[in-house]
């Protein structure tokens, strides 16, 4: 079924750096993976960063694995309910998975006409979305930024926080907008012994905090959500199915950050979403600064019933001065559902040119 995958990289400079506890993004290095088929071609976007802060992939070390050890592993395959089983022999590397997934679903999708929310078991043609703002220069800059985002219709805000940069800018945005759905990011940068200044937040009226202590801490969160009135959100902790109910059901968190290349693709993100619908734990879709590749599939997750809360799913324009397809745009707080075969989205040839820095094609 497959004949040859092109890795790409695409290189996306950002509107804004996106300042974060584990160090600034100023562009997006990106990977695609461009599965081909006699009939047709798929697309899948890998989320690794350029360097591994935010999590062991980053996006070097993806494109080797994917070339290596995953491609060789696809000849073979002759629908993707045999993926899987396929890549399951390769330990590790979820994002590197999830951008192969990808690719062999869209692709298998487009030769069927079905769109990839109606697979997945999307219900909704347009899903609410937020804004994830980076640590700012100043408080008068950070007020500023979140302004805007709010002008352009943006139906929450969500700050990144660290250890220095937390009560007085969630302090300062709350003054300005009482009723702002409005919640914290510290990517893992507190520990449990810090419990006593996150509680702080406990006034400002958060939706949730999102992964206050490190990766591998469970026992810490269930503790520390003993301590807040915040609810806390998983995201980096909850990389598996698995993780995600251990993480509900020890008290680690109340609220699922779903990111399907953290968990190894739209299948098990799918199978994530369903486990915490049964749990009346509500879900939203994370974000990795995603081109229009990654950012179609996202929405398209983003339409199963359980995602009740905004998704870091911002409009191409938040990130990027010019996106790879056609550009998302935010309809009233809201980002509509692509609904033509498979992500429904095309990189546009022009631009693909424009920003690639490396391609390679790989045959069996
Ligand atoms: O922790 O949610 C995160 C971006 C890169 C890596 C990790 C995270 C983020 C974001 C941005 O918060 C979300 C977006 O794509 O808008
Ligand atoms: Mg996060």
């Amino acid at each position: 079924m497959i004949e040859a995958v092109e890795l790409r990289r695409v290189a996306l400079p950002l509107v804004v750096p996106f300042r974060t506890s584990f160090g600034t993004q100023t562009v997006r290095d990106a990977l695609l993976v461009r599965v081909l088929t006699p009939s047709t071609e798929g697309w899948g976007e890998c989320v690794a960063l350029s360097e591994p802060l935010y999590s062991a992939e980053f996006v070097d070390g993806a494109e080797l694995v994917i070339g290596r050890h995953l491609v060789p592993r696809l000849w073979a395959v002759e629908h993707p309910g045999e993926l899987a089983g396929a890549l399951r022999a390769v330990k590790g590397h979820p994002m590197a998975k999830a951008a192969v997934e990808l690719a062999a679903l869209d692709a298998w999708l487009r030769g069927t006409g079905k769109s990839l929310a109606c697979h997945l078991g999307g219900v909704r043609e347009a899903v609410d979305v937020g804004v994830s703002v980076g640590i700012a220069g100043s408080l008068g800059e950070l007020v500023d930024q979140v302004e805007g985002y709010v002008a352009d219709g943006y139906r929450r805000v969500k700050l990144k926080i660290e250890p220095g940069w937390d009560v007085a800018p969630v302090r300062a945005v709350r003054e300005r907008h009482p009723d702002l759905p409005l919640q914290v990011d510290a990517n893992g940068a507190y520990r449990l012994e810090d419990a006593t200044a996150l509680a702080a937040l406990d006034g400002f009226e958060l939706l949730l905090i999102e992964q206050p202590l490190a990766e591998d801490d469970l026992r810490g969160h269930a503790e520390l959500a003993r301590r807040l009135a915040t609810p806390i959100c998983l995201d980096e902790s909850i990389t598996s199915l698995g993780s995600a109910v251990e993480a509900i059901e020890s008290g680690a968190c109340a609220i699922v950050n779903i990111k399907a290349g953290r968990v190894g693709g739209y299948l098990e993100a799918t199978r994530i979403h369903d486990a915490c619908v049964e749990r009346s734990v509500p879900v939203w879709c994370g974000g990795m600064l995603e081109t229009g590749i990654g950012r179609a599939a996202n929405v398209a997750l983003a339409s199963l019933p359980g995602f009740t809360l905004p998704g870091d799913l911002s409009a191409s324009s938040r990130y990027f001065h010019a996106d790879l397809t056609a550009p998302f745009e935010l309809e009233e707080g809201r980002l509509r559902v692509p609904e033509g075969p498979g992500l429904g989205v095309d990189p546009r040839p022009e631009r693909l040119a424009e920003l690639t820095t490396s391609v390679e094609l790989l045959r069996p």
